[in-house]
């Protein structure tokens, strides 16, 4: 095991022995084409296939032989993957530069189960939060908890960023056909003041509902918006100050930074410091999502994460989605040299996914030092990117196809649709099936030929191929597979970070900005002149034109 948490130096993953013979193979098996491995491997579409938590998984398009999965799976052993999994699900506190435990995968344990961590059963808590949240969820769906004026809710306004914000916002778009359609959702993170004016431009006061969420409730972004949110309420109910505790609730580890916001703590949702802020649509997080689509529904989400878990647990390594996900990430981020990955849902409902993904992938494995505090000598989180399927194809696919860069995608898919509308469905799976053959065969120069192309535009018309994807299938985009789909991801961003010897749970990252925009923001207001030499050159003039040109209506 190469990894520690003790901040003893450990061996770099990148000198093990492990890791010289995936070195050794890549050289071995170049860059074979994905049409002679597929030609010499009759039985390759069904080998490589793996299932777990209603997920189908085809890697067979990938660029890798029978050999390639055991050398990489020696080496995820050899970073001590299951150790470090096993120390996950038990609550250690792998998330080590912030001394904390990592139990988002405690959220879904359902009553009856123990989890005991330093001497607490986290489990009774879990639960006893989501049954208050699913008390408020039934109350505001029926009506029973109603506005200020005796109004009914019908406008949820979720107020929350990164972690507060991606996971319920994808996730009550993708479950918007299970959502309750005589109510409106929106989600306002942006301190742009755009993003509030838009999502409140056609609600009425009396029948708004605001959800604040913020982990930490000191973030400047979403206390901004809630701010501006209260004065919107209180101006559009003549002033009534008391309206704001039917019409504000609060999702929050911090109470007293809540009571202080003047919001009731008895109205608010607690969860706690061992879940990430990306890890928590299936914290109180998700109270928006609850009230959509209803607590049972919200539980169904949550059995999802919980087969996923099961599996991730459970499952042998060379079958386990996320592993295997993992895996083929390291191999192309690490020996092939490809730095992008793109997630291409072919569901419009899941739009939002990619974007809930960049942060859960790029905040997790965006760093650049190992648990020891070492400099990483190796690739680590790659860039991820996407959109929906099939509005990509008639953007960005081209370079996709006939770029100088290989982008690994994975396409996700579902065997029947939502809602069925005329031909729709089929269409939209065609596609789907159609890009990955086209990424993986591409179309010879013989075939272009062939095709009676004239031949000013052969070159042109050449597809290389040998552009690797996952399939990923389920059944229907249902909240279970939703869950599971999440949790698959989570998991996946685990094992690489694991792999890599960095954690996977801090953000430090952010940190910086957030410093800076701080001070910025008094010198962009201040009547004062800003301190000279307080920035660098180009800071400073454009602090300066910004003071010059900016108009302030009073
Ligand atoms: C997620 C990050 C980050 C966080 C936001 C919002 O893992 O920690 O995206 O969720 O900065 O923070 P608060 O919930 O504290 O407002």
């Amino acid at each position: 095991m190469t990894s520690t948490t003790s901040g003893t130096p450990s061996t770099p993953i990148d000198q093990t022995p492990e890791w010289a013979a995936l070195a050794a193979h890549h050289a071995a098996i170049g860059n074979r084409h994905l049409r002679e491995l597929f030609a010499s491997d009759p039985t390759r579409a069904q080998a490589f296939t793996a299932e777990g938590a209603g997920l189908f998984l085809d890697y067979s398009k990938h660029r890798i032989t029978r050999e390639t999965l055991p050398l990489l799976l020696a080496l995820a052993r050899a970073a001590g993957v299951e150790e470090r999994r096993a120390a996950m699900f038990r609550g250690d506190r792998i998330n080590v530069t912030e001394n904390r435990s990592v139990l988002h995968t405690a959220l879904r344990l359902p009553p009856g189960e123990h989890l005991v961590v330093e001497g607490t059963d986290v489990v009774p808590g879990v639960n006893a939060v989501l049954d208050k949240m699913a008390a408020f969820a039934d109350r505001v769906r029926s009506g029973a908890w109603a506005g200020h004026t005796g109004l009914r809710i019908r406008n949820v306004v979720n107020i929350g960023i990164g972690g507060s914000d991606l996971g319920p916002a994808m996730a009550t778009e993708a479950l918007r056909h299970y959502s309750e359609r005589s109510m409106r959702f929106r989600f306002v993170s942006n301190v742009d003041g755009a993003d509030m004016r838009e999502a409140l431009i056609d609600l009425e006061p009396a029948e708004t509902l605001f959800i604040v969420s913020s982990k930490t409730f000191t973030t400047l972004e979403t206390l901004t918006n809630a701010r501006t949110a209260r004065d919107w309420l209180v101006t559009g109910l003549d002033g009534a100050t008391e309206a704001v505790a039917k019409h504000f609730v609060a999702v929050s580890t911090n109470a007293e930074q809540v009571r202080a916001f003047g919001i009731d703590t008895a109205n608010m949702f607690e969860f706690w410091d061992w879940v990430g802020g990306r890890y928590s649509m299936d914290a109180a997080i998700g109270l928006s999502l609850m009230v959509a689509i209803g607590p049972d529904d919200f539980r169904e989400v949550l059995a999802g994460f919980r087969a996923m878990d099961a599996h991730f647990q459970t499952a042998p390594l060379d079958q386990n989605l996320p592993v295997l996900m993992a895996l083929l990430g390291i191999w192309y981020g690490n020996f092939l040299g490809f730095d992008t990955h793109a997630v291409l849902p072919y569901s419009q409902e899941l739009a939002r996914f990619p974007a809930y993904l960049q942060q859960l992938d790029m905040e997790s494995n965006g760093k650049s030092v190992r648990l020891d505090g070492s400099r990483v000598t190796y690739a680590t989180g790659p860039i991820v990117w996407g959109t929906a399927g099939t509005n990509g194809q008639h953007a960005y696919y081209q370079l996709l196809h006939q770029g100088t860069r290989i982008v690994p995608a994975d396409l996700i898919g579902f065997v029947n649709p939502t809602t069925e509308i005329g031909d729709h469905h089929d269409l939209l799976v065609a596609n789907l099936l159609a890009q990955a053959e086209a990424f993986a065969f591409g179309k010879t120069r013989d075939e272009v030929v062939a095709s009676g192309v004239v031949p000013q535009q052969v070159d042109a018309r050449v597809f290389e191929g040998n552009r690797p994807t996952s399939v990923l299938l389920a059944p229907r985009l249902t909240p279970r597979v939703l869950g599971a789909l999440v949790a698959l991801y989570e998991h996946k961003v685990f094992v690489q970070g694991v792999i890599w010897d960095i954690d996977s749970f801090d953000q430090w990252g952010v940190e910086l900005g957030k410093v800076l925009a701080t001070r910025i923001a008094a010198e962009l207001t201040s009547p004062a002149e800003p301190v000279a030499n307080a920035h660098d050159s180009s800071t400073a003039a454009l602090i300066a034109r910004f003071r010059a040109g900016r108009v302030r209506e009073s």
